[in-house]
């Protein structure tokens, strides 16, 4: 705000002195943030270069951080050939600049820039990254590398740790495959409450795969280790920035004390042994280094942390090779860190209820499978209408053999019911809905603008998993 004033009262200076035309085109002030969308090598590991588009020349972006409730300028710069688009994934921002084009967020032209002005809010680990369509483009949208953090600084950070690192959990190089394996094993323990009697015999449509994979910009041994020493306590912040699958994550004789799901704190913080993150979730935990060695931190599958899903973890004085000992049984749930379910929401009136079912059609466009939400494809014309101020309840009924990470823009839920067991406290943005599995998430209406609702999976939201709330 105050650069603008002073751009104006400088260009009326200028004016003044009866020099209009050298007046600056329209010379904005300085922004805050520049991001320029640009082709970027990537070297994941010395035999392993690739080429994609990132921010500001490397990929994951740069880390930004920005001061909660403090306005911010930040200017995208499109030097691709195709329009694009920034979201800023767990902000609350208004439409027109939260980089969805359903919710009317003008695109970046090709070779163009655009000037985004929000106030980010609320603290914790957020995200941006592109939000274009790639269809059957897997040079697009979120198979790039246009992801980065962003953190949110509340100035309350109780600095408990000696370290700070983020990685970002990523795959490279997709391919269309048949050859699917859902390596998920979080997937099966669930219960299955929307199980249809007659199961769906036709043949799938084609999946997206990868064998390339990275923790930020490296694969696993190829990049500098953590180097940490005994005692200390090391602060992740983990984020699947995947297109394509949810991801698991461990470290031997180590635990994560979860402190965030999606940067918002969790009432009851508490460690375990294995992280589980869909595509868009972030995990803010802490490590005590109580183990001296040289430790694989990575994906528990052996061929996904091999072909790159994984860092060092080195301690000071220790030189070895880096041991990797499987974990036991994966025991993700979310509700380990939320507290009792809460009798009734703020205010008193039960919530509203929305009932959102989704169904996969095998094959449904050509090769590629479809989504419909409550048996309809996209756009749901004024089916999704919210009032402001009303609290609502979104019941999610995942009548579909994937585990979805669904995630809601420009607001925050609570899970109130996941796996069969109510729950209370748990803010998130995303969420991971198991295989025929049910969730339930309230959230108050206080976002005027267009919303819009969708599997984190790019190659599901492409082909109709997602919906339009509006406000009425
Ligand atoms: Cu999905």
């Amino acid at each position: 705000m105050r650069r603008r004033d002073f751009v104006k009262i400088g260009g009326l200076g200028l004016v003044g002195a009866g020099a209009a035309r050298l007046l600056p085109v329209q010379e904005p002030g300085k922004a805050d943030v520049t991001l320029r969308i640009a082709p970027v090598v990537v070297e994941l590991a010395p035999d392993r270069v690739i080429s994609t588009v990132g921010y500001n020349g490397t990929s994951p972006g740069p880390l930004l951080r920005m001061k909660e409730g403090a306005p911010v300028t930040v200017d995208v710069v499109n030097d691709t050939d195709v329009p694009e688009l920034v979201h800023w994934h767990g902000v609350l921002v208004p439409a027109e600049v939260d980089g969805a084009e359903e919710e009317g967020t003008p695109a970046v032209p090709p070779h163009g820039r655009r000037r985004y002005q929000f106030t980010p809010q609320p603290a914790g680990t957020r995200w941006y990254h592109t939000h274009t369509m790639a269809m059957t483009d897997l040079h697009r949208g979120s198979y790039t590398g246009q992801f980065g953090f962003l953190v949110i600084e509340s100035g309350k950070d109780p600095g408990n740790y000696d370290q700070e690192v983020f990685l970002a959990l990523r795959d490279w190089e997709p391919f269309f495959t048949s050859q699917f394996v859902d390596t998920d094993e979080q997937n099966q323990k669930w219960p299955q409450p929307e199980k249809p009697a007659l199961l769906d015999t036709r043949p799938n449509g084609l999946e997206v795969g990868s064998n390339i994979y990275s923790i930020n910009d490296k694969a696993l041994g190829a990049g500098e280790p953590i180097r940490v020493r005994p005692g200390q306590r090391v602060l992740m912040h983990l984020l699947n920035a995947s297109a394509i699958e949810n991801r698991a994550i461990a470290l031997p004789g180590h635990q994560f004390h979860v402190l965030a799901l999606d940067g918002n704190p969790v009432p009851s913080p508490r460690p375990i042994d294995q992280i589980f993150l869909g595509p868009g979730e972030r995990v803010d935990a802490y490590v005590e280094m109580s183990q001296p060695g040289v430790w694989i931190l990575g994906a528990p599958e052996d061929d996904i942390r091999n072909a790159g899903l994984g860092i060092v973890i080195e301690y000071a004085n220790q030189r070895r090779q880096p041991q990797w000992v499987p974990p036991g049984k994966p025991s993700w749930d979310y509700t380990l860190f939320g507290k009792a379910a809460s009798e009734s929401a703020p205010g008193g009136s039960p919530p509203q209820t929305i009932d959102m079912a989704f169904e996969k059609v095998p094959r449904g466009e050509g090769k590629f499978n479809s989504f419909l939400v409550n048996g309809k494809p996209y756009p749901h014309d004024q089916e999704f209408v919210l009032k402001e101020g009303t609290r609502y309840r979104l019941i999610f009924r995942n009548r579909t053999d994937d585990a979805h990470p669904l995630h809601l823009h420009r607001h925050l839920f609570e899970i109130t019911e996941i796996y069969g067991k109510p729950t209370g406290g748990i803010v998130k943005d995303t969420v991971v809905v198991p295989s025929y599995g049910r969730a339930t998430v309230d959230f108050l209406a206080n976002q005027p603008g267009l919303a819009l609702f969708h599997c984190h999976i790019q190659h599901h939201m492409d082909f109709g998993f997602k919906a339009l709330f509006r406000y009425a």
